[in-house]
């Protein structure tokens, strides 16, 4: 049988509700980083009043994790924030640059869901930046480098309007953010025709910074979240060289298919490693985390190999 893309670790689930010190219901699409050595997982988790915190376990393998005992990120009771984050905060992602964790979450309230931005240096602390978009918008993913001095991120806009695609956007002190173009359309009649997000935060390669985003596709028993990959060029990452045809990982495993929302497997967070894999985690059925490992030749191989144009 061939390898599969990405292999499952024989040990999935990592992380469920039960192993959490306090009160959740599911423990998913968490945001992950490496912190002196140790692999940070940070996680969504819905209360039974169905609004999200964030939590963090933490890991000297990045296989098995242990929570901590408090959330590390619950909605803000006051100022600016609190009136936007009041139904729950979720979908971090974690963006090490110039000595810092940035991390951006989806901020939900009775006016829609937008992007907050905050920042860790120790894991311990986390300070609150700014709200970085205008309502609707999830999914942002910061690219791990500037490109001609400034950010670039990655959106995804939620509109019923035009289709559910991912754009870029950049900025010069990460609070103004502009310069926005689509990069990347879902396509007809395809595994990720409904919609499409940015999903990891992208990992430099020689050939270009590999993004793994998700891709819906609706079905008459209900949407499937699968995981596919793209290459976008290194100096410029609006460019995106190629997008693999196929998807890299779909629900199969019982946790991926069975959960709070059956059928999906959604990422937050990968970590290279020094040896040329990467250890992709997933949210399985939007209930329990997930990991599994992959090659990235492998990855960068069927970007170029197996590609279609992102537009
Ligand atoms: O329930 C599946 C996913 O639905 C949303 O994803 P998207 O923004 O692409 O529609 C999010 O709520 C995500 O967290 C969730 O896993």
């Amino acid at each position: 049988m061939a390898e599969p893309i990405v292999r499952r670790y024989e040990g999935n689930p990592i992380l469920a509700p039960a192993d959490i010190p306090y009160e959740v219901e599911t423990v998913h699409n968490a945001g992950m980083a490496k912190y002196r050595g140790k692999y940070m997982m940070l996680f969504r988790a819905h209360k039974a009043t169905g609004r999200c915190i964030l939590g963090l376990a933490e890991s000297d393998d990045g296989f098995r994790f242990t929570p901590r005992p408090e959330p590390f990120m619950v909605p803000a009771t006051d100022g600016l924030f609190a009136e936007y984050e009041a139904f729950g905060v979720e979908d971090p992602r974690i963006c090490e640059i110039d000595g810092e964790y940035l991390i951006t979450y989806s901020a939900y309230s009775r006016h829609g869901v937008r992007i907050g931005l905050a920042r860790t240096r120790d894991f311990e602390s986390v300070e609150r930046v700014a709200l970085i978009s205008q309502a609707d918008m999830r999914n942002v993913v910061i690219f791990p480098q500037k490109f001609n001095g400034r950010y670039a991120r990655l959106d995804r806009p939620h509109s019923e309007i035009s289709p559910w695609s991912i754009w870029i956007s950049y900025s010069e002190d990460l609070l103004y953010w502009g310069d926005s173009r689509v990069v990347m359309y879902p396509v007809k009649y395809h595994w990720d025709e409904m919609k499409i997000g940015p999903g990891a935060t992208p990992i430099r390669t020689p050939q270009g910074w590999l993004h793994i985003y998700h891709g819906v596709f609706p079905t008459m028993d209900g949407a499937i979240y699968r995981l596919g990959v793209c290459l976008h060029d290194l100096n410029d990452p609006a460019k995106i060289l190629s997008v693999c045809d196929r998807w890299i990982l779909q629900p199969e495993h019982e946790c991926e298919v069975t959960g709070y929302v059956h059928n999906v497997v959604f990422t937050c967070g990968a970590i290279a490693e020094d040896d040329g894999t990467i250890k992709l985690y997933w949210g399985g059925a939007d209930k329990v985390m997930n990991v599994g490992v992959a090659r990235i030749d492998r990855l960068v191989e069927l970007c170029l190999n197996e590609g279609r144009p992102a537009l």
